[in-house]
């Protein structure tokens, strides 16, 4: 049997000059060549026309460079969905500095985290987002010097008006493609997001090889993301892809609840849509109150990432609105996706093909290729793949060999090419899309002095799909019950990200351990399965 290597024939060619800067060729390109009345953006009753993009992420290249941002600088941006992010965004890219969007959904100690670990020396916070780092002491973050608030500043802090109101001319900075564009963070086992490096020429390999190799995205399509812009997933739905074909994208600032979703596609009419299992789960649960249904009539194709997309979720969502749903699976590390089910030839439940123009291999833990059908590690050679994490060496050379990438997930593939999730390699847990790793929650837990120890663990709800529950053994002369249950779950969402809260909380004598006492998290899965 062929042993599960794979390469694409037919994979696109990708030309990216040595000298490329990725805001020129997103925004300015069209300028030049005469599409700059071409509307880019629209979000509320806002209409942004690409000149008026290109015209605004100069000012605020400019206005950076006025506070004393240089070329490769990190520059971190804390902002809802909106034309500012992506004026932002380019603007930073623009001054050959380097954005690093960051998760709304944090708290402050992450942020302080996030802002030390790249020591930016300036932060563009939204007004709405201004608490969350607010509640940082300033002599805890020793390498920022500015922050400029996106709406009504502070006293302290600079608007961004002010930097839109600089002048517009630029020349913008002439980087090499190979010079670090952008930084996502991505979080890890122990908690401690590790920030993966991207360059210029990265997202241009994704919009050929899956937004135009997969998707056939044109200029007249309107994508509308139900994932944020922070996470690469949304980087590549709202900005790099329609931006590189010179689209429309739609951006809404606000969360997506199914009312929110369902009255954004109504009213902008998106061509295509993306989102992440659960939130196809939240949609379908929702229904119109006068018996009709929502028009998504105008959605060729929606797209499914973050975690498997369940086949009953796929055939529910699908005999009820006509509509393919396109489950593929992307990494931070790899920036968009990779392995894709294609228009028409959709099989429900798999991660679909593998995207020609990536190459990728199914190996043992002896690194020997499996044959199709046997589970194996897989790896993926591609050129959007990060250069590092900054600062994490061990991480780096774990992760990345050579051409190569681990993506910590175990697959198989079947005899006809498509390809099977079949779980993590790690404990890691994708919760509605988002990385949440058991160890934080287990440490959150631990600060309950109610707790003596916690074991934290996947567990599939109705709709099959993973979130967080929680083994607890408690301290002495503490009982159990459903109240403590619940003051542990309040607990836990007072201290971390609300979507890290365990659902279900169990009380127990004792957890599994090793030998050396680590918890074995798998002992505690085939509990809650069994
Ligand atoms: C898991 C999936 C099964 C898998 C992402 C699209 O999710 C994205 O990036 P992250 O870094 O997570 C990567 C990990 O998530 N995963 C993602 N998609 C699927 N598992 N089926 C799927 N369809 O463990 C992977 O290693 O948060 C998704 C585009 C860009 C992205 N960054």
């Amino acid at each position: 049997m062929a042993a599960t290597i794979e390469r694409a024939v037919q994979a696109p060619a990708v030309i990216v000059p040595e000298q490329f800067n990725l805001a020129d060729y997103l925004v300015d390109r069209h300028v030049r060549e005469g599409r700059g009345d071409r509307v880019a953006i629209l979000c509320g009753d806002e209409s942004v026309t690409y000149a008026q993009v290109a015209e605004r992420s100069n000012r605020v290249a400019n206005g950076l460079r006025t506070l004393g941002v240089r070329r490769e600088e990190r520059v971190v941006l804390l902002l809802l969905d909106g034309p500012a992010f992506v004026y932002c965004f380019l603007g930073v890219l623009k001054l050959g500095a380097v954005a690093i969007p960051t998760n709304t959904l944090l708290k402050p100690h992450d942020y302080r985290y996030l802002l030390n670990d790249s020591r930016a020396r300036l932060l563009i916070v939204g007004e709405s987002l201004l608490p969350a780092f607010s509640a940082i002491p300033r002599d805890e973050l020793p390498y920022l010097e500015h922050v400029v608030v996106a709406g009504k500043p502070s006293q302290d802090a600079r608007s961004l008006d002010e930097l839109l109101a600089r002048p517009a001319d630029l020349t913008v900075a002439d980087t090499s493609r190979d010079d670090a564009a952008f930084w996502l963070y991505s979080s890890g086992t122990t908690g401690f997001p590790k920030g993966a490096v991207h360059l210029h020429h990265d997202a241009v390999h994704t919009v050929e090889l899956y937004g135009r190799g997969i998707l056939s995205v044109q200029p007249t399509d309107r994508p509308l993301s139900a994932a944020k812009l922070f996470f690469a997933y949304g980087l590549g739905n709202s900005l790099t892809v329609p931006f590189a074909v010179g689209a429309t994208t739609i951006l809404w600032p606000g969360p997506p609840t199914p009312p929110n979703i369902y009255a954004q596609i109504e009213r902008y009419r998106p061509t295509l849509f993306y989102s992440v299992p659960t939130n196809y789960g939240m949609l379908l649960a929702h229904r119109r109150e006068d018996g009709g249904d929502f028009d998504l009539s105008s959605i060729r194709l929606a797209v499914s990432a973050g975690e498997a997309l369940p086949k009953a979720l796929y055939e529910r969502f699908n005999q009820r609105f006509g509509i393919e749903i396109l489950d593929g699976i992307g990494s931070t590390e790899i920036l968009h996706i990779f392995i894709s089910n294609r228009p028409g030839r959709v099989r429900p439940g798999s991660s679909g093909e593998l995207v020609p123009g990536y190459e990728a291999r199914l190996v043992d833990d002896h690194g020997a290729a499996v044959p199709d059908g046997t589970i194996g590690n897989l790896l993926i050679k591609g050129d959007s793949t990060c250069a590092y994490y900054w600062n994490k060496h061990e991480r780096t050379k774990d992760t990345i060999e050579g051409h190569w990438i681990r993506t910590g997930d175990k697959y198989w593939r079947d005899e006809d090419g498509y390809y099977w999730y079949a779980g993590r390699s790690d404990d890691m847990l994708k919760v509605g899309g988002i990385w949440v790793s058991p160890i934080e929650i287990e440490n959150t837990l631990v600060e309950h002095p109610a707790v003596l120890e916690a074991g934290v663990i996947g567990r599939r709800d109705q709709d099959e799909l993973e979130k967080p529950m929680a083994y607890v053994v408690l301290a002495a002369g503490q009982s159990p019950s459903e109240s403590l249950a619940k003051e542990l779950q309040d607990f836990v969402r007072s201290k971390i990200a609300e979507y890290k809260r365990p659902r279900w909380v169990e009380f127990v004598d004792a957890l599994p351990k090793t030998a050396t006492g680590k918890t074995q998290r798998f002992k505690l899965r085939d509990k809650a399965a069994g």
